[in-house]
């Protein structure tokens, strides 16, 4: 528990629960969409900024540096003593029907670790690193500039695509507590679509396809009948402005968050791209009413002891963004990490970042489905 911040993250209730019975009945449309606890969960990621922002780390609870599946553990929480507010995991390989993602996580796992999340009040976030449908390569393979168009409506594989899409919708209508309530998550698929490294990358599809894919991919779920998820849209930084970063925006009907994916490899860069994408997806947050977030960032192998307060802190500033969120670290890759861990040279920096009254981990958010 942080004793320099304040016990809980108080949140308002939404608007739901004003709601006379009148106002349920004329929102049944609009409550198919979403459940009231995935509007609630909206509502308040889009006040989280009034207090901070929540820090994320992928598959935290998952595996570390020297461990993989031991309950309860964290990487994070050896450091600092609490869980992120945000964990994210990928689904990558769910779409073939396997048992384990492609980073040899059990989906019943990941399931088991969003239960949890929720438990803590915090947000789960799922990416999709999935194969490709067309070549049968994974998601890097861009040796094919067809594959977009091949699953959309009418292309050779869609019908093969479409059941994939709905592999996704029942993990996500499998995800509900024992009484029954499902769990809202943040779905972020199709990212870093402004470079050309995945299929679905700015080189392998035309504008109009990737919006296409976008809307496919919802209207598949929302038929399936998911109704706990919000969508999140995160191109990488290479956009240089507003219009560059909405040129393949799938539209406000569809998006609840934007937010972009940057790595520091040099200090300056890292530190240009952070500025300016902030500075994009500041401005459209406030014109489209947007939850805003760094989606993925890091350094690999945080080889700067005071990296968290010397870079990160200074590069987000008082932008106000829902969470950051750094990637994974790789028990199968042990230069492959992003958080700190026990010894690890940022550790102590990290606690000075933790302690820092603006960043929110598990704790401190408390819930935010009320
Ligand atoms: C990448 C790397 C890969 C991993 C993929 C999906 O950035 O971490 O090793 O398979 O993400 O998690």
């Amino acid at each position: 528990m942080n004793k320099f911040k304040e016990v809980a993250l108080t949140l308002v209730t939404t608007a739901f629960v004003a709601c006379g019975p009148a106002q349920k009945q004329s929102n049944i449309s609009s409550s198919s969409i979403r459940t009231a606890e995935t509007e609630n969960l909206l509502a308040n990621l889009k006040k989280v900024s009034f207090r901070g922002f929540m820090f994320g780390h992928h598959d935290d609870t998952n595996y570390g540096i020297g461990w993989d599946g031991e309950e309860g553990r964290s990487d994070v929480k050896s450091i600092c003593g609490d869980y992120p507010a945000v964990i994210s995991f990928d689904l990558g390989h769910i779409e073939l029907g396997d048992t384990v993602s492609l980073d040899n996580v059990p989906f019943n796992k990941i399931r088991k670790e969003i239960l949890k999340q929720y438990a803590r009040g915090g947000l789960s976030s799922l990416s999709w690193h999935l194969r490709n449908p067309l070549t049968g390569g994974d998601a890097w393979d861009v040796s094919d500039t067809t594959v977009v168009r091949s699953i959309l409506p009418g292309g050779a594989n869609h019908e093969k695509f479409a059941g994939w899409v709905s592999r996704v919708s029942h993990f996500m209508n499998s995800l509900q507590t024992e009484s029954g309530v499902k769990i809202p998550v943040l779905f972020r698929p199709w990212h870093e679509h402004t470079g050309s490294w995945f299929w679905w990358g700015e080189k392998l599809c035309k504008t109009e396809e990737y919006k296409a894919l976008w809307r496919m991919t919802v209207d598949i779920l929302r038929n399936d009948g998911v109704n706990n998820v919000l969508y999140a849209y995160s191109p990488g930084s290479e956009p240089q402005d507003t219009v560059q970063y909405l040129k393949r925006y799938p539209g406000d009907d569809l998006i609840d968050v934007i937010g972009f994916d940057t790595y520091q490899f040099d200090q300056t860069t890292y530190l240009e791209n952070m500025v300016k994408s902030l500075s994009i997806v500041d401005t459209i947050g406030k014109t489209h009413d947007k939850v805003i977030a760094i989606t993925e960032t890091g350094y690999e192998g945080i080889p700067d002891p005071k990296w968290w307060t010397g870079t990160l802190l200074p590069a987000i500033g008082d932008y106000p963004i829902a969470y950051v969120l750094v990637w994974r670290n790789a028990r199968e890759r042990i230069t492959h990490f992003y958080a700190p861990y026990s010894g690890q040279v940022s550790a102590e920096d990290f606690v000075t970042f933790y302690n820092h009254p603006k960043t929110l981990f598990a704790a401190d958010v408390n819930s935010l489905y009320k």
